[in-house]
């Protein structure tokens, strides 16, 4: 049995949990403990165990379960189909978590070393900027972010986009993102694991 360590309300570990879903595995999940220091020296969640195999770093955690059990459509063999899913799962981990983290921390978490009105400015700009470059992505492919299928890129981002939807900001409207989001509401685990409450 899958062992999946952290704690769903994480949008990381929730990342993990619908790709899951979505590939019907079945899974344990437990809370996060000091001795799980040894399996990520990160000290952070999700870590997967596999049968004896550890695995940390989310995004790498789903394209390991879709390579072990089965789950093609979600991550395609074609090295080009596959290579625009990466892409934007890479940008997701990389150009839109950097610029929306300080908003996060000072509008949702009220973290005192993030209140710099600038900054929070800033990086609202940078999230609704990022947000509307995926928007446009979305009117090119009319459909899902990767193209005309639903895939790992859709899940990650997917949770992304609820965490903007679920900051208090001013947003533009994005019509082709709106859109994405009634495709994705079609799918029961995009209820379950990312538009649940959670930000
Ligand atoms: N790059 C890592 C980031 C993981 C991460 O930031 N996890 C957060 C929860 S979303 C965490 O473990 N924070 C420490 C804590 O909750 O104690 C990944 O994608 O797995």
């Amino acid at each position: 049995m899958l062992k999946i360590i952290g704690k769903a309300t994480s949008i990381n570990v929730r990342k993990v949990l619908w790709t899951c879903a979505e590939l019907g595995l079945p899974f344990e999940r437990e809370e996060w403990q000091d001795a799980h220091a040894v399996l990520n020296p990160n000290r952070m969640v999700p870590v997967l165990v596999d049968d004896g195999f550890v695995l940390w770093e989310s995004n790498t955690i789903c394209r390991y379960l879709c390579n072990r059990h089965g789950g093609e459509a979600l991550l395609p063999a074609n090295p080009q189909a596959r290579a625009m899913v990466e892409q934007w799962m890479d940008w997701q981990a990389t150009e839109l978590n950097t610029a929306w983290r300080y908003a996060f921390m000072a509008l949702v978490r009220a973290n005192p070393a993030h209140q710099d009105p600038a900054l929070v400015a800033a990086s609202i700009a940078g999230w609704n900027r990022h947000v509307a470059l995926l928007d446009a992505r979305l009117g090119a492919s009319g459909a899902f972010v990767a193209g005309d299928r639903f895939t790992l890129a859709d899940i990650v981002l997917g949770l992304s986009v609820n965490r903007w939807l679920m900051t208090p900001l001013n947003r533009p409207d994005l019509p082709h993102v709106a859109a994405w989001l009634d495709r994705l509401a079609a799918r029961p685990a995009f209820h379950t694991w990312c538009r649940n409450g959670i930000a």
